[in-house]
């Protein structure tokens, strides 16, 4: 069991300072927990016996660059106060300070309140953000509320000294399956910013819808975004399939994709897109099949699984998939950009006598071969416009783009292959990270998943960084993220459902160092962070297990609540 470290300073004429274990000390801890239920935790608490009162009187002010940072504060409180804090130059009560002598590791702030005041200090404007999220924090959770409170809120005194563990603290998310709309995506990234979460996958197109505009190929949203139905209940689980009949549509305008990658800044997210290829290809070629490797006319597929489609390997194809991309640049700031590359069923390559010729002309062995030219083909096309290619691990098999960044979902193998050879990895292992799984075994009381088994404590038990790993290829572990695959997921309710608390969970991962975890810690501040999630608005599994004093054996079917 790992010590779990929380020091606790008193404001006296001497300093004292208690190493508390969280499983042995409860009583002190338990307070502890009352006052400071931060998630993810910060690296290092000192609490002080002071506390501030933020009230009408309270001023505001903040270093030049720092503009974003003060009114994202100002707009988050002023709801739920009723008032927006006054602001000053300098020296306000709450003051957001940039500071560029601090030495901290990437993104690291020092959060400091005693009975004068607030005092958030950063190297970079994405530290002053992370101070004020944990701030958030150490208020009510009321706080994320939209109803008028004429607040008076006390700020426990604390020094906290903090940054992340990881660069790379994602998630994903599919709108393919089942589109979401603007408003859902923006509530999505306000949760995942309070949590410090900082990529947001936006896993953009599929078998069964394409939902981004490309001008130059309007049919990719006027034929791909709209399926004619979609298949009821499980893929898996009748042998003659049952259609609702109810056509599923929806896409992003490149307005709307410019509005949300600037409101994603704000929050100090990455927004990485993944345009799909050569595989899970079935909407864009029922809307271009010439891009097709058979000459098949398709339709936007209404079932689950992978569907057989595949982009051609041709120049054309070619050419027609650094058009759209040439556009998700123009829209998508990421240095990162995600090709896919999973799952590509290669039939209609083998098959076809056009394509073995071109395998010969290019002298490659097989197919594999031919996926990994394909890959490489984008990965220099993203290179030469000063971007990086990001894909799924088969982009491993075949031999690897150079400069390629390798999500690694099959499990840690992908990652760690590729961290060997000097790839950089993203660590998304189905095992741990896919929160399309299952909640609970009680699977009867959970609404329907594609399967699998995930439970919070699974979660909070990722250690990124496999034992496999020498120390010096750590450093090609960018971070992970988890994945919200949507096939089950028709709704962003339902979306939430999935996604919290196991998000919370995730978070700490990514942001704590590994020795300072505690699964039992965790939890005692999760049921006051479910507050919290309540207030945001967000329909989170209730959880049952923790805290152990909770749960009144009641079982209700939680689907229900869906
Ligand atoms: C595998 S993970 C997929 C997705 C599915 C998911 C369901 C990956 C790169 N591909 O297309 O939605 O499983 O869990």
């Amino acid at each position: 069991m790992r010590k779990h470290l929380i020091y606790i300073k008193c404001l006296t004429t001497m300093t004292f300072v208690f190493v508390v274990n969280a499983f042995a000390a409860a009583p002190l801890a338990s307070k502890v927990y009352k006052s400071i239920s931060v998630i993810p935790l910060p690296q290092e608490i000192i609490k002080l016996a002071s506390e501030f009162e933020i009230n009408r009187g309270t001023t505001l002010s903040a270093s030049p660059g720092l503009e974003n940072e003060r009114d994202f504060l100002t707009r988050t409180l002023q709801p739920a106060m009723g008032f927006s804090l006054p602001q000053v130059k300098t020296g306000g009560n709450i003051a957001l300070v940039l500071d560029k002598s601090l030495k901290l590791p990437e993104s690291g702030y020092l959060l400091n309140v005693d009975h004068q005041g607030v005092r958030i200090t950063a190297e970079t404007s994405a530290g002053v953000f992370y101070g004020i999220q944990t701030l958030l924090q150490l208020l009510p959770a009321e706080v994320y509320a939209s109803v008028k409170q004429d607040a008076k809120w006390k700020v426990p005194g604390v020094n906290i000294k903090d940054y992340p563990r990881f660069q790379w603290r994602g998630m994903h998310l599919d709108v393919a399956r089942h589109f979401k709309p603007v408003a859902f995506i923006k509530k999505f990234l306000k949760a995942m910013a309070a949590h410090k979460m900082n990529s947001f996958h936006w896993h953009l197109t599929e078998d069964q819808g394409w939902r981004i505009e490309i001008k130059k190929y309007p049919k990719l949203t006027s034929i791909g975004s709209v399926r004619k139905e979609t298949l009821i209940g499980h893929l898996l689980s009748k042998k003659t399939k049952e259609f609702d009949g109810i056509p599923h549509k929806g896409f992003y305008t490149q307005e709307e994709i410019k509005d949300i990658v600037a409101y994603a800044q704000r929050l100090h997210i990455n927004i990485v897109p993944e345009i799909e290829m050569p595989g899970h290809a079935q909407a864009a070629l029922a809307a271009y099949p010439e891009y097709g490797s058979n000459g098949q006319k398709y339709s936007v597929w209404t079932q689950w699984g992978v569907s057989k489609a595949i982009f051609s390997p041709e120049e054309k194809t070619i050419s027609f998939l650094k058009d759209i991309l040439v556009e998700v640049m123009a829209l998508f700031p990421s240095k990162y950009i995600h090709v896919g590359g999973d799952e590509a069923k290669k039939d209609h390559w083998e098959n076809s006598e056009r394509i073995q010729s071109l395998a010969r002309d290019r002298g490659l062995a097989n197919m594999h071969e031919m996926q990994s030219w394909f890959v490489s083909e984008m990965a220099s096309f993203l290179q030469e416009n000063n971007r990086r290619l990001i894909g799924w691990d088969e982009i491993l098999e075949g031999g690897i783009a150079d400069n390629a960044v390798v999500m690694s979902w099959r499990g840690d193998e992908g990652g760690i292959a590729a961290a060997k050879i000097g790839h950089d990895v993203v660590m998304a292992a189905h095992t741990n990270t896919y929160f399309d799984y299952y909640q609970s075994q009680d699977k009867d009381r959970e609404p329907l998943t594609i399967g699998g088994f995930l439970p919070l404590e699974k979660v909070y038990a990722y250690n990124p960084v496999p034992k496999q790993l020498k120390k010096e290829q750590h450093k090609h572990v960018l971070g992970a993220q988890a994945q919200l695959w949507s096939e089950y997921m028709p709704t962003g309710k339902h979306v939430e459902y999935m996604a919290f608390p196991r998000l919370s969970a995730l978070s700490e991962v990514l942001w704590l160092n590994d020795e300072k975890k505690n699964l039992d810690d965790f939890a005692n501040r999760l049921s006051y962070h479910f507050h919290r999630l309540a207030v945001m608005g967000i329909s989170f599994r209730p959880d049952e297990t923790y805290p152990k004093e909770q749960g009144n054996g009641q079982k209700v079917a939680l689907k229900e609540k869906l």
